[in-house]
């Protein structure tokens, strides 16, 4: 790391960062969802990409129609079309039999495979997973419809009725049919349906299947994937976490805004920018709240709420201007750093006096506003899941109430800052290399890990 910002200087590593992002952006993940007709493969798949059947301007896959073609049919992710979703019939049907089914779907394109299925499983499932298994890719057996299986219970037997019970009993059929095929997997029981993401083994699933992937490619799904479920949102947290020092490093390098009548300079464009990046890696960016307000019927309101700051405003600039600490004025943001006590905060801080020192400031500040609103954006995201779940279950009603405008950018947000105290400074006029000091926190963040 230290030798990697030595040779190529910090502003290569704001290059790397870039062409990371956009590798990652552009990996192609494809993922076979394998099934027979009617067992909840477009709904699983429209709920992967978190649609409802309904958002057919927005690409969902038609549902509970009968099947006119039978080919593998891809699915974009709305949010990421390098993740695609692959529509595959089963295996062993007429039109597939297993003698030519590999070269039908065209096997080798797939990066894993979930078998989907209401009822037992065959063995030709567990022959696709046999070959799957000879080339190192995952499969996964998926019992769908849980909900229904449950319900008929209940309505079978109301008095003594117990959903784990149930589940076992589904589970330990399911084994016992895998032992007459030789197979031994995990097994989640989902329903498709995408108000029952959050439940039985959906959540599990879907964290199972970005963490069995290699580590390279892992980075990439859990960017790409649809913040659909709290375990999503936290591995996109521990993702998006790690790379701050990266680009709290890249603030100090490329050109920082001075404010006017204070001597800090911040980068607020890529605190903004980035800010812009975390709403739409936890699927929180206004264009997707909109959506889930219309689709859940949850005044929008009620989900900008969450990520409002203490003015009220949502706007990512306001947000990051509130991270950096203007709203106290800078000389509150500053003592917040020392509050913080770290070591970063003090080696930083006394460098304070001359142009040169700039970059150190702006990495401070930087690193500090991104982890603050990266964990606010997360918990944000968190409680609109909360909201979405119980505004599609009933249990939370709505009452009518004056939509907030969303305030866009504008405007001279500096012009509200108050002039700082340097005070703060005295007799703290040292001449320091800026650079050195980054290089020095970078590495002492980073360690080795993670970047060249
Ligand atoms: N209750 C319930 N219905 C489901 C589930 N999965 C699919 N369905 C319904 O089953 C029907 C067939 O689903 P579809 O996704 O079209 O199956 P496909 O033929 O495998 O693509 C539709 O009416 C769905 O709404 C589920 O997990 N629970
Ligand atoms: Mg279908």
């Amino acid at each position: 790391m230290r030798e990697y910002i030595r040779q190529h200087g910090l502003a290569k590593l704001g290059e790397y960062m870039a062409e990371e992002e956009a590798k990652l952006r552009s990996m192609p993940l494809n993922i076979a969802v394998i099934g027979n007709s009617g067992v909840g493969k477009s709904t699983f798949i429209n709920t992967m990409r978190g649609l409802h059947p309904s958002d057919i301007e927005r690409g969902a896959a038609a549902v509970g129609v009968v099947q006119t073609t039978l080919d593998p049919t891809p699915y974009k992710d709305p949010s990421s079309p390098n993740l695609v979703y692959w529509d595959l019939p089963g295996v062993g049907t007429l039109q597939y039999p297993i003698g030519t089914y590999k070269e039908q779907i065209s096997f080798d394109r797939y990066d894993c495979f979930l078998i989907l299925s209401q009822s037992r499983f065959t063995t030709n499932d567990a022959w696709l997973a046999t070959e799957a298994e000879n080339v190192r890719k995952n499969c996964y057996f998926t019992r769908t419809k849980v909900d229904i299986d449950l319900a008929s219970e209940q309505e079978d037997y109301p008095s003594g009725f117990n959903e784990e019970a149930v589940l076992k009993k589904i589970i330990g059929n399911i084994k016992a049919n895998f032992r007459l095929c030789g197979l031994d997997a995990p097994v989640f029981l989902i329903s498709c349906k995408l108000n029952h993401k959050s439940r039985w083994d959906f959540p599990a699933l879907r964290a199972r299947l970005l963490g069995e992937f290699p580590i390279s490619k892992r980075a990439a799904i859990i960017s790409a994937m649809t913040a659909t479920g709290k375990e999503v949102i936290a591995l996109k947290y521990e993702l998006l976490k790690k790379k701050i020092p990266a680009w709290a490093a890249l603030s100090g390098a490329a050109g920082m805004v001075p404010i006017p009548g204070v001597e800090v300079a911040a980068d607020i464009s890529l605190v903004v920018n980035r800010i812009k990046y975390y709403m739409e890696q936890f699927g929180i960016d206004l264009p997707c709240m909109e959506r889930l307000s219309t689709t859940f019927s949850i005044p929008l309101s009620a989900l900008l709420r969450e990520i409002e700051t203490e003015k009220g405003e949502t706007s990512p600039r306001a947000l990051a201007l509130e991270a950096l600490g203007f709203k106290k004025g800078v000389r509150g943001f500053l003592k917040g750093l020392e509050i913080a006590g770290s070591t970063l905060a003090k080696t930083t801080l006394i460098t304070i006096g001359g142009p040169a020192i700039s970059g150190s400031i702006s990495f401070t500040s930087t690193y500090f506003a991104l982890n603050k609103v990266l964990r606010k954006l997360r918990d944000a995201a968190e409680k609109i899941q909360d909201i979405v779940w119980e505004a599609s279950t009933g249990r939370r009603q709505f009452t009518e109430e004056a939509d907030h405008v969303h305030s866009e950018d504008e405007g001279e947000e500096i012009a509200t800052l108050q002039p700082l105290d340097t005070t703060v400074y005295e007799g703290q006029n040292n001449e320091v290399d800026s650079e050195s000091i980054v290089v020095d926190e970078m590495t002492r963040l980073l360690g080795d890990s993670d970047l060249p």
